[in-house]
């Protein structure tokens, strides 16, 4: 491996090594004797290192260790709980660089956005250590006299959590650090695609538990593929899954859990626009517009995947972008000079070419025409070039999310046809407008609005905060992670009615005396 980027450093420095066992309840790290995933890094196709899968008696170890360390977790006051998190956020604040780099190059995303996914966990983990004393219950007046009625918040146990390769680090945290000052125990399935992250984050995270005496199976790592994830969706010892993904596999959890009234928390695709007005700030919109489409190469669930522009600027939006587009440096993600870096693999390339024919022919028109790039730097072949098509919302293809830099541009004339548009499609998480006139954004964020989980104004359709809820609607499957209330998906509700009287009276005044 050439190591120009200091990457063996980093390995090193987050205690990663050629073949890792893949699967833990915590400190204690399961043999399965099993095969390895080999963990290829699409910036130059090296083998960054090997994972060990899990089998299903490592499945049924961890959960038994994750059952009992339930046990002992939920009586540890929330605010203690919330002190370890506190540690587990300034762990990552010493290793931000180096997971940052390792996010990087096993996933893809650029070093800046690799820092940025590892600063979204950090932050995740101050907001729950603030939650942790504010796991408020409400109060209630009873109808009765001499009663007093409350409901608290309870964990839940185990919480099975699932994540995508896109973010394989962040979403982890997001229902990690929530979870845990919830007082539920995890067990975390990483993508088979970023197995490394999930092992450089559990070292992390079980250290700082062992430190505070904590029992094995707070934190639980299982490495494999979606066998696991049949496992922990078929599982009653699961009161939670939460599921990062396509809504393909979003489906088969919801319905496996559904089944058995468990609960899920489905964050899905995106068929995410952003709508271009002819009040918008037009710098605003061109930059808002890139970075939203390119950044980590269209692979985030939040990319823009359609702008939706006013005909009197569509031409003007149409040159900017593709002026905008012919100034992108596409290449190795840890080299700062480049802006783009390669799709995860070539299946996603081939996803990518694909698209891109079938968008041509159902009549797409290239702006800026698509392909892979080769030669030198690129010979992973996981790098492609951002491309621009015109398009019309009701092609197939554009109705359906490709994980892929490949961005439509749609026309409209009035902004109730552009908001038509923009929720014409199955999926709902995030949107946006840029305009600079309040009843234009008004309108957008009105009922009959944007249906989407998130609805920005003058800001692209990506880089949310944690501070907010964050998922969507329709296919993107309903589910909030992260900020707000989004904890109360993590415990469970309990209605209290507490009777001080010397009489028993009945609620709704109904007589039984004998
Ligand atoms: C995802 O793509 O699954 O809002 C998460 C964003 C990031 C998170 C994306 N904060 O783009």
């Amino acid at each position: 491996m050439k190591d120009q980027f200091g990457i063996k450093e980093s390995l090193n420095n987050l205690g990663l090594k050629d073949e890792n066992p893949g699967s833990s309840t915590g400190q204690k790290w399961i043999d399965s004797k099993t095969e390895y995933f080999a963990s290829m890094s699409p910036a130059d196709g090296a083998v960054i290192g090997k994972v060990q899968v899990a089998d299903e008696k490592t499945y049924e170890t961890i959960i038994a260790q994750a059952q009992k360390a339930f046990e002992t977790w939920r009586n540890v006051p929330a605010p203690q709980r919330g002190e370890i998190v506190r540690e587990i956020g300034n762990a990552l604040r010493e290793k931000k660089a180096d997971l940052g780099k390792l996010v990087s190059y096993e996933m893809g995303k650029s070093y800046q956005e690799g820092l940025g996914e590892v600063q979204e966990m950090i932050d995740i983990c101050d907001f729950a250590v603030g939650l942790s004393r504010q796991l408020y219950g409400l109060t209630m007046h009873s109808e009765r006299p001499g009663h007093r009625m409350y409901e608290q918040w309870h964990p839940l146990g185990i919480v099975g959590i699932i994540s995508a390769f896109n973010f394989p680090v962040a979403v982890w945290s997001w229902n990690a650090a929530l979870a845990w000052v919830c007082g539920d125990v995890c067990v975390w399935k990483p993508s088979e695609k970023a197995p490394l992250s999930g092992v450089a984050c559990q070292l992390i995270a079980a250290e700082v538990f062992a430190k505070h005496n904590m029992p094995e199976g707070i934190s639980c790592l299982i490495n494999g593929d979606y066998k696991v994830g049949e496992l922990l969706s078929h599982d009653k010892r699961v009161p939670l899954v939460s599921a990062t993904g396509s809504t393909r596999m979003g489906k088969l959890v919801g319905k496996a859990v559904g089944e058995r009234l468990g609960r899920s928390l489905l964050e899905l695709g995106g068929n995410n626009a952003i709508i271009i007005t002819e009040n918008a700030d037009m710098e605003i919109a061109i930059r808002g517009s890139l970075f939203g489409a390119v950044g980590t190469a269209g692979q985030r669930c939040t990319s823009t995947r359609r702008l939706i522009i006013h005909s009197s600027i569509y031409e003007t939006v149409k040159t900017r972008l593709a002026a905008a587009y012919s100034k992108l440096v596409i290449g190795n993600p840890l080299d700062e000079k480049n802006h783009v870096g390669p799709v995860i693999d070539q299946a996603a390339v081939d996803m990518y070419l694909a698209a891109i024919e079938k968008a041509k022919a159902e009549g797409a028109k290239a702006v800026v025409d698509g392909g892979v790039l080769t030669g030198e730097g690129y010979e992973s072949g996981c790098y492609v070039k951002p491309a621009i098509f015109e398009a019309e919302n009701h092609y197939e293809i554009v109705q359906h999310e490709t994980f892929a830099p490949i961005l439509y541009l749609i026309k409209y004339d009035t902004i109730a046809e552009a908001i038509e548009l923009q929720n014409g499609v199955p999926q709902g998480l995030s949107s946006a407008i840029m305009t600079l006139k309040m009843r234009e954004a008004e309108a957008f964020l009105a009922v009959s609005g944007s249906d989407c989980g998130i609805a920005n104004v003058n800001i692209g359709t990506s880089g949310a905060e944690i501070g907010g809820a964050f998922g969507g609607e329709k296919e993107t499957g309903g589910g909030r992670e992260s900020g707000s209330d989004a904890w109360k998906a993590y415990m469970r509700r309990q209605t209290n009615t507490i009777n001080y009287s010397t009489a028993l009276p009945l609620a709704q005044g109904i007589k039984f005396d004998i």
